[in-house]
């Protein structure tokens, strides 16, 4: 027998053996583990059919572009991911932003200033310095999201947190399979006319124009604000906010409504900005902050105790410029703070020096309120409700203790 013929012999006896072990195995499945497996098997063809008439069903909507209705979803999402997003973020060593591409002050895209910038961007770095240590505050990946994208990535497990204007309302935090952290920016909608246009009220756009960001909370609000004042306008949603942006400079839009915050950076990027005015009076309340994935309730606890710690550390008066020095205060709520008392961040699995972190790296509330839109800035921005409460404002630090 030459070799090649052998070979063959011998993968011929393989092949017979191995059908007759798998025959065997399939005898060994007694009928009662057989049942709980076709039981199984019928639960997970069960789930995948969910999901492949949600992901149909947004798939069609998608290519048909209609977007209008429901910002929400009907149904409950539900989550099966449990509590491992600060796991996963720190093996990965790297935590991923949902954030906005297009608002200045906020959440902007600028390569040439070197990336993302924005009050909302630095939650993101301040979370990364929580949870990734002494440098977290620069590994943060910034993953841009329409008004649209946003909820779908973070249910979709591609961001682990979405900080990106957003408003909290009943109908999201309950039909999203989200949770909604503590509010990082009190806001409320606004629209922006231009000066010729002679509108000075929101109720003298009888018959006008008004453009605004599809999948937002403002497309619902502007219908039914002036469905109630029964003024009759068009409202003309935008997918595209640089497109909206040039439609509403170049006339084709009387007004631009969102909310007043993303408003002012808008108005900055047009090209004659003192030639346009954001109305005094609100359309609605608008609180935006972080979200994260319903469930993942650990993750929760750490991004809302981050945002208190920037909130504390400005009641405390502890800053970016002043932490390093105040390492050594004897004050036992600076010591609880900073992590050089206790162990608060164990209880979170973070390290107890977490918030020394976020305010070294990043800074405390008022650090970065004021250099991304503070009175200093382009946004101009006084403090006003997002001031402490023991300066006028809604912002009550919860007890770092
Ligand atoms: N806070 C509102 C509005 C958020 C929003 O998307 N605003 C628009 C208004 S300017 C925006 O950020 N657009 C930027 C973009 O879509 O790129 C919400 O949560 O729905």
């Amino acid at each position: 027998m030459n070799i090649r013929l052998h070979k063959f012999v011998v993968l011929g006896l393989l092949a017979l053996l191995l059908t007759a072990c798998a025959a065997r195995n399939d005898d060994q499945v007694s009928s009662a583990d057989y049942r709980d497996l076709q039981a199984r098997y019928n639960l997970l063809q069960a789930d995948y059919d969910d999901v492949m008439t949600q992901f149909e069903r947004i798939n069609t909507d998608f290519k048909r572009g209609e977007f209008l209705e429901p910002v929400t979803q009907k149904e409950p999402v539900l989550f099966h991911i449990g509590d491992k997003t600060l796991q996963i973020v720190q093996e990965r060593g790297r935590l991923s932003c949902g954030v906005n591409a297009n608002v200045p002050g906020f959440g902007f895209l600028n390569p040439a200033q070197g990336g993302y910038r924005g009050f909302d961007v630095d939650f993101c770095r301040a979370i990364g310095a929580a949870t990734l240590g002494s440098r977290g505050a620069t590994k943060v990946d910034f993953s841009p999201q329409t008004g649209r994208s946003r909820f779908v990535a973070l249910q979709a497990g591609e961001i682990d947190v979405l900080i990106r204007n957003t408003t909290l309302t009943l109908t999201r935090d309950t039909e999203l399979g989200l949770d909604f952290v503590t509010t990082t920016f009190y806001d409320g909608q606004g629209l922006l006319v231009s000066n010729n246009s002679g509108v000075r009220r929101l109720d003298e756009m009888e018959e006008r124009t008004i453009c605004v960001a599809e999948g937002t909370t403002s497309e619902d609000n502007v219908v039914i604000f002036y469905e109630n004042a029964n003024i009759s306008v068009r409202v003309v949603p935008y997918a595209d906010m640089e497109v909206l942006r040039q439609d509403y400079q170049d006339g084709v839009c009387d007004g631009f409504t969102a909310d007043k915050s993303a408003l002012i950076g808008q108005q900055l990027l047009l090209s004659d900005p003192a030639a346009h005015r954001i109305l005094p009076d609100d359309i609605s309340r608008e609180p935006l902050g972080p979200v994260v994935r319903h469930g993942d309730n650990n993750w929760r606890d750490v991004v809302e105790w981050v945002v208190q710690c920037t909130l504390n550390a400005e009641y405390l008066g502890v800053s970016k410029d002043n932490v390093e020095e105040l390492l050594d205060s004897e004050d036992i709520q600076i010591k609880r703070l900073l992590g050089t008392e206790s162990g608060l961040g164990k209880k979170l699995g973070l390290a107890d020096d977490f918030c020394y972190q976020v305010i070294r790296q990043v800074g405390n509330y008022a650090d970065i309120y004021d250099k991304n839109v503070g009175i200093a800035t382009d946004l101009n921005l006084p403090r006003s409700l997002n001031a402490l409460f023991r300066d006028g404002g809604v912002l009550y630090p919860m007890p770092f203790k």
